[in-house]
């Protein structure tokens, strides 16, 4: 981390304690964590306790086979019964599930008993399609109600989903579609993004060109956009969906069955399939946001403000939130769509009393200014959450001030696509939180900060982040790859998890989080691969090799900044510096998607490497960062690096 975060850190010394109110009523105390470090399993299985299950387990964690976790084995349970079904039976069916607000501004309410009514048709319609359990499902959608009735569709039936967040490119919705072998696609016309609709089913097609698997895809109309329609192939949502019985019984499967696959990027250029099955995942999501969120179902309004496409939005806009019978928000849009303040009116609109979102969405509020939440009634609001990168003191104390009035405690959860739930946190009514810190593991969770020989570093140390015991709701494989499971997770310290972020412990022993130590970026809370991108660049006919890093950015947490070596083929195309940048930066968007769209793009003439021929992108990130260069002993050329800075344009 660089020094300037570093005495940002030492300078913000106030400590926060749980509010009186919220503590006294707290649904969960500092008993638990002396319950669950006295008995994990027995603490785990009272979690899983708070579900429904048709078939009880016979053993709550099985570790035989490590690193191959099972949990509550031989259970049996339907996901979607437990996140829509069980609240309608219990007599909640009017209790609104979803107060749905489109970008436009057009809204729908939906109860638990609208709810279940269309997961059920969903369920039937998917069945019609020929979808069995254990059939995968991509699912390529907007952010609106449909796309949580296909994913419990798809529960309810047993089929894996894969849900690929909308912003992904036609080519990137390919690969994940051929890696899981989906052969039913769940998409839209489109979606409203930035004021305008933005078509999603052209990327379906583009993608399915080279898909023959793929025999039918169901599409929801959400903006009336002109479509291309393949007979026999497509099939509009409210033609098949609608036409359907209310009327399905849910089947329970096993604990271990897969409920999904979420694609994340890791350090080669491939993502990888998370994949998660149900008992164990259930159980922690849904334990965690009625622990960390502290949510009372009869009275909460809860709002997750991040895209379904996401982890953070499968565990909690979706699985835990549902699980918990809680009403929640679902915002289609951007934050600055139609003004600066639309996420504050939604707050006010519907009394959300709970808001998660990620730390790069707060430094951007911050840069907008303080008087804009201030023009809104933001007093409903008692908790807020943050994800998906390290907050810097600065923004936590913004958003518990100018969002929080001063009042809320605010939970920064440490987790990942892998972890599928929260796992570092604190609890809103038991801990004293401190502005940038995780603080310490969730009960039933244990996690370390190691060294490099994997030894517990003492208080004041810093290192690297493992989990030392498995739990309900990691992954359980690498879909398709259990040997590069093993390896990416497994192999740098045995027998431990290793997260790939570094850590540090203070002085009391809790947990900072410093951001990753491998090559994967963190842009806007979304995870980006360095050597995805560089794929990218590289595919360009211009492009003869490409170096991309992470560097500091006060809004994103890191932007991509992208050294490229250029061929002849670039100088005889006769664009100048800015036609070049503009083009490789469209072919990343193609390739990948616009969050992978580099912030920068540099052409060098050669790349610092070492001895091993590995590029090394410290030195990189330190020009990009404009740090004073470290330590260049192991390059080739030390020269190189002179030569690279002396390249750079004035100020980049
Ligand atoms: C949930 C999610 C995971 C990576 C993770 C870490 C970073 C997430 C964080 C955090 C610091 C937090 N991260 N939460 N870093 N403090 N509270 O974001 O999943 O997209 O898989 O990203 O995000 O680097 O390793 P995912």
């Amino acid at each position: 981390m660089s020094g300037e975060t570093l005495s940002n850190l030492l300078s913000e010394a106030r400590r926060f304690p749980p509010p009186a109110d919220l503590a006294a009523e707290a649904n969960v105390t500092a008993a638990a964590y002396d319950e669950a470090a006295a008995d994990p399993d027995a603490f785990w299985a009272a979690a899983a306790g708070r579900l429904d299950w048709a078939e009880p387990w016979q053993q709550i964690r099985d570790w035989s086979n490590a690193p191959f976790a099972r949990w509550f084995t031989g259970g049996k349970l339907n996901a979607a019964h437990n996140c829509v079904d069980r609240h309608v039976e219990a007599g909640h069916g009017d209790r609104v599930a979803f107060h749905f607000e489109g970008e436009p501004g057009d809204t729908r309410t939906l109860t638990y008993a609208d709810l279940r009514d269309e997961v059920c048709r969903a369920a039937n319609a998917l069945l019609s399609l020929g979808v069995r359990a254990g059939d995968r499902v991509a699912i390529y959608m907007p952010m609106i109600p449909e796309t949580v009735v296909a994913m419990l569709a798809c529960a309810r039936i047993g089929a894996p989903h894969t849900v690929v967040f909308g912003g992904f490119s036609a080519d990137a919705l390919r690969g994940r579609i051929l890696d899981c072998d989906a052969h039913v696609v769940i998409t839209a016309d489109g979606g409203y993004r930035k004021g305008a609709p933005s078509a999603l089913k052209p990327a379906v097609d583009e993608a399915l060109t080279a898909c023959p698997q793929v025999r039918s895809v169901l599409v929801v109309r959400r903006t009336g956009q002109d479509v291309a329609w393949s007979e026999g192939r497509d099939v509009w949502w409210h033609d098949l969906v609608a036409a359907q019985p209310a009327e399905h019984t849910a089947e329970a499967f096993d604990s271990e069955h897969p409920l999904y696959i979420m694609y994340t990027s890791g350090t080669t250029a491939r993502p990888k399939g998370i994949l998660h099955t149900t008992g164990g995942y259930l159980t922690q999501a849904a334990w965690t946001h009625w622990a960390v969120f502290d949510v009372k179902p009869e009275r909460d309004v809860y709002w997750t403000a991040a895209d379904i496409g996401w982890v953070t939005g499968h565990s909690y806009i979706v699985y835990g939130p549902l699980a918990n019978g809680v009403t929640s928000v679902l915002y289609e849009g951007t934050p600055d769509t139609p003004h600066q303040g639309r996420w504050w009116e939604i707050v006010a609109k519907y009394g959300v009393t709970i808001l998660y979102c990620a730390p790069t969405a707060i430094r951007t509020f911050m840069k907008w200014g303080e008087q804009i939440p201030a023009r809104f009634d933001l007093s409903s609001l008692r908790l807020l959450g943050s994800v998906g990168e390290p907050i810097n003191p600065e923004a936590w104390v913004w958003y518990r001030h100018a969002i929080g009035g001063d009042r809320t405690p605010v939970v920064d959860t440490w987790w990942q696509t892998e972890t599928g739930a929260q796992m570092i946190s604190p609890l809103p009514g038991v801990s004293t939180c401190k502005p940038g810190s995780a603080l310490r593991p969730l009960p039933g969770i244990s996690a370390e900060v190691v060294d490099d020989n994997g030894q517990p570093v003492p208080n004041g140390s810093g290192g690297y982040l493992v989990l030392t015991q498995p739990w309900p709701s990691m992954l359980r494989t690498i879909w398709g790859d259990e040997q590069r499971y093993i390896d990416t997770y497994w192999s740098r310290f045995p027998g431990y998890y290793f997260a790939g972020d570094g850590a540090k412990k203070d002085e009391d022993g809790d947990i900072w989080l410093l951001g990753r130590v491998d090559d994967v970026m963190n842009v806007s809370g979304h995870r980006i691969s360095t050597t995805e991108v560089e794929s990218a660049l590289v595919s360009h006919p211009f492009v003869a090799e490409a170096a991309v890093v992470g560097a500091a950015d006060a809004t994103t947490g890191q932007g991509i900044v992208a050294f490229v070596i250029l061929r002849a083929t670039a100088a005889e195309a006769g664009l100048d510096g800015a036609a070049l940048a503009r083009e490789l930066r469209a072919h990343v968007t193609k390739e990948i998607g616009p969050i992978a769209r580099p912030r920068q793009i540099l052409a060098v003439a050669e790349l610092p490497k070492t001895r091993s021929g590995k590029i090394m992108r410290r030195l990189l990130r330190d020009v990009a960062e404009n740090r004073a260069l470290g330590d260049v002993t192991t390059l080739t050329d030390s020269t190189v690096m002179q030569a690279i800075r002396e390249g750079l344009p004035e100020g980049s």
